[in-house]
C-alpha cells in the first residue's frame, strides 16, 4: 500500500523538490547559483578554483539527491547489508568520477565552456583524497566504486584523517623529504556530508569489572566523540549511490571543566587537544607494524563507533539478535579491524545480555577477513599490558576466546603443545603479545587472501594450522579487481571511445560488463584499427611528457619505449633491481660503439613511489636512482637511448597519467611477497605489457591474456625458501654468482653516482644474506629486458600484443570481485533503486 504523507502539503513538497541536473542549461543555472550564494561571487572575481567550487557543489547537489533516495530506498526495504571496514581508502580526486557515473559530463563540460572556463583546468584544482598508503587502500575505493555501480547495498567505515598519505618531496641529493598533506585545509570539501547529528561515545582506558552472570561492567577512563562525515559514492549509470562514514574525532565536551576551573588551563587543552589528535594523521607506514599506542587507538575508535552504527541501524528493523547475521555482513580489510570480534562480543554480552555461546555464534556468522600479505613483519601483533591498560575489557574477551579456542584444538589434537603455542591468540614473550591474524580467523566466516597464489600461501603457511583444524572450505580466494571507470574511462578517454566504437556498444554496456572487451580480440589483425589503438598509446605518451616538462620542466623523449614501475618503495617489490638493471644497461650501451648503438630502441624509465618516512632502505634506493638519473641522463653518449626519471609525490592522479602511456610495467617482487598488485591490471588493462616475476595476480594475468603476451623471469615461490637458506649458511660472492651485477655494484661502490660509501648500507643488503634473491635473479632479469627489446622491434606485432591484452582483461573488473564477495561470502543481492 502506499505510505501516508508525513508532513504538510504533499503537493506542495512536490512542487518545491530539485530533480537531477540533466541538460546544460539546468548545470550552469545551477553552478552560477552556487558561484553567488555558496561563494558569494560574480563572473568578474572567478578564479578556476572559485569554478571548480562551484561547479563541484553543482554536482554534489546531484549526488546528495541520489544518495538520499537510495538511502531510503535501502532502509524501506531492510535488505541484508555488507559493510567494509578498512582503516584506509585511497579515492583520489572525486569530480570527474561523479560526472562519468552520473552520465554528465558532456553537459558539464559543454556548461562549464559556456561560461568561460576550460573544464581540464578545473578537473585540476581538486586535491587528491590520499587517506591511504597504496594497494590496500586503493582496492577499498575500487571496491566501493563495484558496490554501488552492481547496486549492491555495501557500506565503507573509514577515518577521517585531517592528514592523508605525506607530500613527497625530493631533495638536490635525492633524499625523500615528507610534509604533510592537510587536504581539508583549502576550505569545505564539496564531497562529504558533515553528519554532526551522527555521533557516538567511544571509551577508552578504565577498568573493567567481571560481573557473576558473564557480564562486565566497563567504567571511567576517557570517552572520545565519534562525528560520521559521509562521503557520497555514486554507481555507474545507476541511481544507487552508497555511502563511505568516516569517523573524526572530538572531545567529549570542549573542555574539561574541572581542570579549567583550577586553573589548569593547558590540562584542559590537552585533553581536547588528545581527543582530537585520535584521527589526526594516516600512519605512513605500509606493510609494517610498531605497537603506537595511538595506532591502537585509532583501530578501536573505529571499530566501536562503526558496530555502534551498524548495531542501532540493525535495531531499527526491529529483529531479534539471532538473526543478525541474516541482515549484517562485516568484511575486514586486513587485520586493523579485528577489534570487531571482541567489541561485537562486548556488545552483545555486556550490553544486550545475550550469553557467550549465542553471541560467539552470532560473531562468527556475521564476521569475514581477507589477509593482504603473509610478510610476517605486516602481520599485526600488539603488546598484552597495552591492550590491558588501553581496552581491559577487550582484553578480558580476548582471554576467553582463546580459553575456548585452545579447549576445542587440544581435544581435536591430544597432548600437541607445540600446536596449542603456535596457535594460541597469545604469543609468548617479553611482553607477551596479541595476534591480530589468528583472532581475525577464528572469529570470522570465511577467510580469503587477493589471488591464487596467495591464498594458497595463507591455507599452506601463515594459517596452515588453523586449515587442519577447521577444514578448507572455510579458506578461499578472491582475486583482487580494479574499476574500469576510473582506470580506463577515466584516465583514458581515447581509448575508450576507440573500444565503444569498435564494439559498437555503448560504454554504459561494456564498462559494466568487462568480458566484452574480448570482442576486440579480431581487430588485433586489422591495420587500420592497430593504427588507431598506436595513435592513442602516442598521444598519451605526449600527455605524459607534457606534465613531466609542465611539472619538473624536464623533456622526455616520446621517441622512446615507456617502461614504469609506479608502487611503494620497499624491498620486496625489488625496485633496486630495477635501477640495477638500468645501470647495468647503461653500462652496457657506454661500451658500445656509434654503429652499434644506432640499433638500439630507445627507452625512457618512470619511476614513482613513496617511501615509508622510518624505511632507511627504501629511502636510499630512491637516492640512488635520482642520482643515476642524474648522471645518466647528462651523458650525451647515451641520453637519446637511456633516460630515467622518478617523479615525486606519487598519487593516484599521477598514476591516471602513468598508467595510459606505458608500453611495459615492472611487477618484479621476489616470488610469493606480492599478495596480488592491482597496478599490473591497471597497466594491462591500458594496453601496457607485463614485465614481471611468477607472483601475485600476475600469474593470473598471463593465464588470461596468454603467457605469450607477458615478459616472465625469475625463480619460482617454492624456490625462494631454499635459495635464501644457501644464502645464510653457504653463501657465495656475488662476483662468483652473479659477475654482471657485481659489476654494476662496483661502479656504484666506486663513486659513479656520487659518493659510493652512501650507498653501501643498500649494497650491503645484497652482498649479504639478500633475502629478496636480487642476484639469484638478475641475470634472468635482464635477459627477460633483452626480449622486450627484440619483440619492440616487430612493431605490428606489438601492438597486436597490446590489443590481445586489453581484450583479455575482463576478469579483472571490481565488479567481477565484488560479486564474488556478495553471492559467496556475504548472501546479499543487489537493491535497484527506481
Ligand atoms: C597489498 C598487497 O601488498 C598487494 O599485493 C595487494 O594487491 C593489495 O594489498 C590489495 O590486496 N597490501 C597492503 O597494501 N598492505 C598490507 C598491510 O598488506
Amino acid at each position: 500500500g502506499k505510505e501516508k504523507w508525513p508532513r504538510g502539503d504533499e503537493k506542495v513538497w512536490k512542487e518545491g523538490s530539485r530533480s537531477v541536473n540533466t541538460d546544460v542549461s539546468s548545470v550552469t543555472k545551477s553552478i552560477v547559483n552556487h558561484v553567488q550564494t555558496s561563494l558569494a561571487r560574480q563572473a568578474y572575481n572567478l578564479d578556476n578554483l572559485g569554478a571548480y567550487q562551484a561547479a563541484a557543489l553543482s554536482v554534489r547537489d546531484d549526488l546528495i539527491l541520489n544518495w538520499n533516495e537510495t538511502q531510503m530506498h535501502y532502509t524501506r526495504k531492510a535488505p541484508k547489508r555488507a559493510y567494509y571496514l578498512s582503516l584506509e581508502f585511497l579515492m583520489g580526486r572525486t569530480f570527474d568520477n561523479a560526472l562519468l557515473n552520473l552520465g554528465l559530463k558532456d553537459q558539464y563540460r559543454e556548461g562549464v565552456t559556456k561560461l568561460g572556463f576550460n573544464m581540464e583546468d578545473l578537473l585540476e584544482q581538486e586535491r587528491d583524497a590520499a587517506l591511504g598508503n597504496g594497494g590496500l587502500g586503493r582496492l577499498a575505493a575500487c571496491y566501493l566504486d563495484s558496490s554501488a555501480s552492481q547496486e549492491l547495498p555495501v557500506w565503507g567505515y573509514g577515518l577521517r584523517y585531517q592528514y592523508g598519505i605525506f607530500q613527497q618531496l625530493i631533495s638536490p641529493e635525492g633524499q625523500q623529504l615528507e610534509q604533510p598533506d592537510p587536504w581539508l585545509a583549502g576550505g569545505e570539501n564539496p564531497w562529504e556530508l558533515p553528519r554532526l547529528d551522527v555521533s557516538y561515545e567511544v571509551r577508552f582506558y578504565g577498568t573493567a569489572e567481571r560481573l557473576p552472570d558473564g557480564r562486565a561492567l566497563w567504567q571511567g577512563g576517557q570517552e572520545v566523540l565519534a562525528v560520521a562525515y559521509d562521503v557520497m559514492v555514486p554507481g555507474c549509470y545507476t541511481k544507487n549511490t552508497n555511502n563511505l562514514r568516516l569517523w573524526e574525532s572530538k572531545p567529549k565536551r570542549g573542555f574539561d571543566l574541572n581542570s579549567f576551573n583550577a586553573g589548569d588551563y593547558e590540562h584542559a587543552v590537552e585533553s581536547s587537544n588528545s581527543a582530537a589528535a585520535i584521527t589526526s594523521v594516516l600512519y605512513p607506514n605500509d606493510h609494517t607494524t610498531f605497537g603506537k599506542e595511538l595506532r591502537l587507538k585509532q583501530q578501536y575508535f573505529w571499530t566501536a563507533a562503526s558496530l555502534a552504527d551498524i548495531v542501532r541501524r540493525f535495531k531499527n528493523i526491529g529483529k531479534p539478535f539471532s538473526e543478525f547475521p541474516d541482515y549484517v555482513a562485516i568484511q575486514l580489510n586486513d587485520t586493523h579491524p579485528t577489534l570487531a570480534i571482541p567489541e561485537l562480543m562486548r556488545i552483545l554480552i555486556d550490553e544486550e545480555e545475550i550469553p557467550w555461546g549465542k553471541a560467539w555464534d552470532i560473531v562468527t556468522n556475521t564476521v569475514f577477513y581477507t589477509n593482504h600479505t603473509v610478510l610476517p613483519e605486516a602481520l599485526e601483533k600488539w603488546p598484552v599490558p597495552l591492550m590491558e591498560h588501553l581496552l581491559p575489557r577487550h582484553m578480558q574477551i580476548i582471554y576467553d576466546i582463546n580459553l575456548f579456542f585452545l579447549q576445542a584444538v587440544e581435544k581435536k589434537f591430544p597432548g600437541d603443545r607445540d600446536r596449542l603455542a603456535r596457535m594460541s591468540l597469545i604469543e609468548e614473550g617479553f611482553p607477551k603479545q596479541v595476534r591480530m591474524a589468528h583472532l581475525a580467523c577464528i572469529g570470522s566466516r570465511k577467510v580469503n587472501g587477493v589471488a591464487e597464489l596467495h591464498s594458497d600461501l595463507v591455507r599452506t603457511t601463515i594459517l596452515k594450522d588453523f586449515v587442519e583444524f577447521e577444514g578448507q572450505s572455510k579458506f578461499s580466494n578472491v582475486t583482487n579487481g580494479i574499476t574500469p571507470r576510473r582506470w580506463l574511462d577515466q584516465c583514458n578517454p581515447e581509448l575508450s571511445a576507440l573500444i565503444s566504437k569498435t564494439l559498437k556498444v555503448d560504454k554504459s554496456v561494456w564498462l559494466k560488463d568487462l568480458d566484452r572487451l574480448k570482442g576486440l580480440l579480431p581487430y588485433a589483425e586489422d591495420a587500420e584499427f592497430r593504427k588507431e589503438w598506436a595513435a592513442i598509446k602516442q598521444r598519451n605518451k605526449e600527455r605524459l611528457a607534457h606534465h613531466v616538462e609542465t611539472t619538473l620542466g624536464l623533456t622526455v623523449n616520446t621517441n622512446a619505449m615507456f617502461d614504469v614501475q609506479i608502487k611503494r618503495l620497499h624491498e620486496y617489490k625489488r625496485q633496486t633491481l630495477n635501477i640495477l638493471g638500468v645501470i647495468h644497461r647503461y653500462l652496457t650501451l657506454k661500451q658500445m660503439s656509434d654503429a652499434e648503438r644506432k640499433k638500439v630502441n630507445p627507452r625512457v624509465v618512470f619511476f614513482a613511489g613513496k617511501a615509508a618516512p622510518g624505511y632507511y632502505i627504501a629511502k636510499l634506493t630512491i637516492r640512488l636512482i635520482v642520482n643515476a638519473a642524474r648522471i645518466i641522463n647528462a651523458d650525451p653518449d647515451t641520453r637519446n637511448l637511456l633516460t630515467v626519471y622518478f617523479l615525486p609525490d606519487y598519487s593516484v592522479s599521477l598514476a591516471e597519467v602513468l598508467i595510459p602511456s606505458s608500453d611495459i610495467s615492472q611487477h618484479i617482487s621476489t616470488a610469493g611477497t606480492e599478495a596480488s598488485g592491482t597496478s599490473n591490471m591497471k597497466f594491462c588493462l591500458n594496453g601496457g605489457l607485463l614485465v614481471g616475476t611468477v607472483d601475485g595476480a600476475n600469474i593470473e594475468i598471463a593465464e588470461a591474456v596468454g603467457e605469450n603476451n607477458v615478459f616472465f623471469f625469475g625463480h619460482l615461490t617454492p624456490a625462494v625458501e631454499d635459495l635464501r637458506y644457501q644464502h645464510m649458511y653457504h653463501p657465495v660472492p656475488v662476483e662468483e654468482k652473479c659477475p654482471a651485477l657485481a659489476k654494476v655494484l662496483d661502479k656504484i661502490s666506486g663513486g659513479m653516482f656520487g659518493d659510493g660509501g652512501v650507498y653501501e648500507p643498500l649494497l650491503n643488503t645484497i652482498r649479504q644474506n639478500d633475502y629478496y634473491l636480487i642476484t639469484e635473479d638478475f641475470d634472468s632479469y635482464i635477459g627477460a629486458l633483452e626480449m622486450v627489446d627484440q619483440a619492440y622491434l616487430d612493431k605490428e606485432e606489438w601492438i597486436k600484443k597490446s590489443i590481445r591484452t586489453t581484450a583479455n582483461m575482463g576478469k579483472f573488473s571490481s565488479d567481477r570481485a565484488i560479486l564474488e564477495y556478495a553471492e559467496s561470502f556475504w548472501s546479499i543481492e543487489p537493491v535497484k533503486v527506481t
